[in-house]
């Protein structure tokens, strides 16, 4: 089930809307099959399995990360595909919410007299598929927020001056986590600042995630690096209400796709950023700033995960903060995240948190 999760986390960034599932098929004591989801969410990881074990899955284990499915859509259900194919035993991590599944996998398999197990690493997978859970349940993706920061928490000097506090190997992380989120997001400020490209790069992938900005006015610039790379990198653009059409028609022409948001006072509210996201079938956001919309989603308790590289150095009380005002008034209504890795990144500090939910 280990290699099977660690497969299933291959297609991470590449299988929306649908989950990143691993496969493993154990004949005896060889591995006969392994596969994950493919772009775009099809085949399912059991069909690539499948079709490298052959005949060798006849008498196999599988180990699957989510309940097998049961329903008829763009192809056969993966249930009846492991009957087919002449598989003795199931064993998954966790069962799919879904309710053209959520236990009719396991059903079938059980009918046609197919040994099936559950719970094998749960916790694991329930985290790994965590961003499709989300969606199922809330309509929205799951949220990392990335923050790369000085000692004290900043993120530019006073003048805007931000490049590099952090060194190599903490921007080649990002990258890495960049490639296993569906999207990347920053709020305008930042485009309008650094023009970011926010691309994956030297990681041996083709596929970019999608970026997302989020701007009341799309008052954004149209020329640079980040305008002229759409559409080869898709570009969602998450705008305030009832702005004039020659403000809309040039990003659409060039082939950014338009969501329109409510407003929460003068912002643009981020319950409704991430629900026009969900809408669009996204799971897991990686969002990279600014300090203003990091706050706004902090403050919506709208983010599931922090990723934070710490470089030595100090910057001030006049630099700029990483995260800005979150309106709390008492300790009690931060909310809070538990510690799951830290380690030394090249000359600066990893830690990745959780939501305490
Ligand atoms: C599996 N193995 O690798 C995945 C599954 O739109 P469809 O027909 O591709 O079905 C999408 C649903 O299938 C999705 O919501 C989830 O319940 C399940 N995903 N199932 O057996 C897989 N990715
Ligand atoms: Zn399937």
């Amino acid at each position: 089930m280990a290699l099977a999760l660690s497969l299933g986390r291959r297609g991470m960034g590449n299988a929306w809307s649908n989950p990143a599932v691993g496969c493993v098929l154990v004949h005896g004591a060889r591995i006969v099959g392994r596969g994950w989801t493919q772009p775009g969410g099809r085949p399912h990881a059991e069909v690539v399995a499948l079709a490298q074990a052959g005949p060798e899955a006849r008498g196999a284990t599988a180990f699957v990360t989510l309940e097998p499915c049961a329903h008829f859509g763009k192809t056969p259900p993966c249930a009846n595909a492991l009957i087919e194919a002449g598989v003795a035993r199931v064993v998954i991590a966790a069962t799919d919410t879904d309710p053209r599944v959520a236990g009719q996998g396991i059903a079938k398999l059980r009918d046609a007299g197919i040994a099936v197990e559950t719970g094998l690493m749960e916790a694991e997978a329930l985290e790994d598929l965590s961003g499709f859970f989300l969606r199922l349940a809330k309509g929205r993706p799951r949220v990392t927020l990335k923050l790369a920061s000085s000692f004290d928490g900043r993120i530019a000097t006073a003048s805007g001056e931000s490049q590099w506090i952090t060194g190599p190997a903490a921007r080649r992380h990002v990258h890495g986590m960049r490639m296993r989120h569906d999207a990347v997001m920053v709020g305008g400020g930042t485009a309008r600042a650094d023009d970011p490209q926010l691309t994956v790069r030297d990681m041996g992938v083709s596929h970019q995630p999608t970026r997302v900005i989020v701007s009341r006015k799309l008052d954004l610039p149209r020329a640079g690096r980040m305008w002229q790379s759409i559409p080869e990198v898709p570009m969602i653009l998450c705008h305030g209400p009832n702005l004039p059409e020659d403000t809309l028609a040039p990003w659409r022409d060039q082939g950014a796709a338009l969501v329109e948001c409510a407003l929460d006072g003068r912002r643009v509210d981020v319950h409704s950023v991430l629900q026009g996201l969900g809408d669009h079938g996204l799971t897991r956001v990686f969002c990279e700033g600014g300090g203003a919309f990091a706050g706004s989603l902090l403050q919506a308790d709208l983010v599931d995960e922090l990723v934070g590289y710490t470089a030595g150095l100090a910057l001030g009380a006049e630099g700029q903060p990483a995260i800005g005002a979150m309106g709390l008034d008492a300790l009690a209504e931060a909310p809070r995240f538990d510690l799951v890795e830290t380690r030394p990144i090249g000359p600066d500090v990893l830690h990745r948190w959780l939501r305490r939910r």
